[in-house]
């Protein structure tokens, strides 16, 4: 008989490093599907997801997102990007298989505001996701108007940060969803946190107290020149702490948290929680996940992140500091 089951444990790859695999070192995202995989069950269960999201800085729900729902909404990424040439229109499109050498030609986000069924996924008034946040808030929600499109081809994942430095200008009150569209094994590689980083503030103090579109009227050695001429420092460019994940780890002591993602997976995280993701190890496979975001609709928003055509974080939404 042929088995197509390789029985080695995949190595875990993030930007370019082996991960280290010792049980101390690497380990699965503790699941909360114990409150229960319904919006009406979560809400019931709130106070407890409550303390896990303040104990862990994550909490993970396993199917709470509607699998048809979600695959529906990979069905018509998949016909975007296939309309834009980026992956494969002679195999199934929902394979997302890429064009060799392909470069999508408009802003990601834009496929994400005109793709319906994405959008319903992640805010329609009375979907899960809605629903779970209006539980979690105790009151109506705000979720930002830019959702960020991950369209990730072999090779590396993103590099180690928490999402405050480019989301921090209005509440901190507010939670990012990391959403797979499709099933992401370790292979095509998924989110990772780093456990208990959301604990360490005299390891990420000053890091989180800057913005990545800061810049300094006094100095003039950045990354990037914004307004005026201004220009960035080169340490906030990208808002990344390292690429080091191993050097990280060791450092904060925890250890990295990920799982093997299955569509309707909903992974929800606070935002000074240090996490990255894998590398996609696979020879021609687009991964593809959304992050969005979610607070108080009392509370001030973030507005780089807010509007028809949110202006996003660069030099457009400099922000002038003498340093
Ligand atoms: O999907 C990724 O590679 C990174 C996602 C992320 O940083 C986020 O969801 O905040
Ligand atoms: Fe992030």
């Amino acid at each position: 008989m042929i088995t197509t089951t390789d029985p080695r444990p995949p190595t875990l790859i993030s930007r370019g490093q082996v991960l280290e695999d010792t049980p101390g070192t690497i380990g699965e995202l503790r699941r909360s599907d114990d409150l229960g995989t319904t919006p009406a069950a979560i809400a019931r269960n709130i106070a407890t997801a409550h303390e896990r999201l303040d104990e862990d800085g994550y909490l993970f729900l396993p199917g709470y997102l509607l699998r048809d729902e979600v695959l529906a909404a990979r069905h018509q990424l998949c016909s975007q990007l296939a309309e834009h040439g980026l992956i494969r229109s002679d195999h199934p499109v929902d394979d997302a298989i890429l064009v060799p050498g392909a470069t999508l030609g408009v802003k990601s986000s834009d496929i994400a505001r005109d793709n319906r069924a994405l959008q319903h996924l992640l805010y329609a008034t009375d979907g899960p996701m809605i629903r779970f946040y209006r539980a979690l808030f105790g009151e109506e929600v705000r979720h930002f108007d830019f959702t960020w499109l991950r369209l990730v081809k072999p090779g590396m994942g993103t590099a180690s940060h928490c999402d405050l430095v480019f989301m921090g200008r209005g509440t901190h009150q507010l939670c990012t969803s990391w959403t797979p569209l499709g099933d992401i094994d370790r292979h095509l590689g998924g989110l990772i946190v780093l456990e208990g980083s959301h604990r360490q503030h005299d390891l990420t103090g000053d890091y989180l107290a800057t913005d990545v579109d800061t810049v300094c009227e006094n100095r003039h050695d950045g990354a990037w020149t914004g307004p005026d001429g201004l220009r960035n420092r080169p340490e906030l460019a990208t808002g990344a702490i390292t690429d080091d994940h191993i050097g990280l780890r060791q450092k904060f002591g925890g250890r990295w948290l990920t799982t093997d993602y299955r569509a309707g997976d909903l992974l929800v995280f606070n935002m000074v929680l240090v996490h990255a993701s894998l590398d996609n190890q696979s020879a021609d496979r687009l991964r593809l996940s959304s992050d969005s975001r979610y607070q108080r609709a009392s509370e001030p928003a973030d507005e780089r992140w807010i509007g028809i055509d949110p202006p996003a974080h660069g030099p457009q939404s400099a922000r002038p500091v003498i340093c």
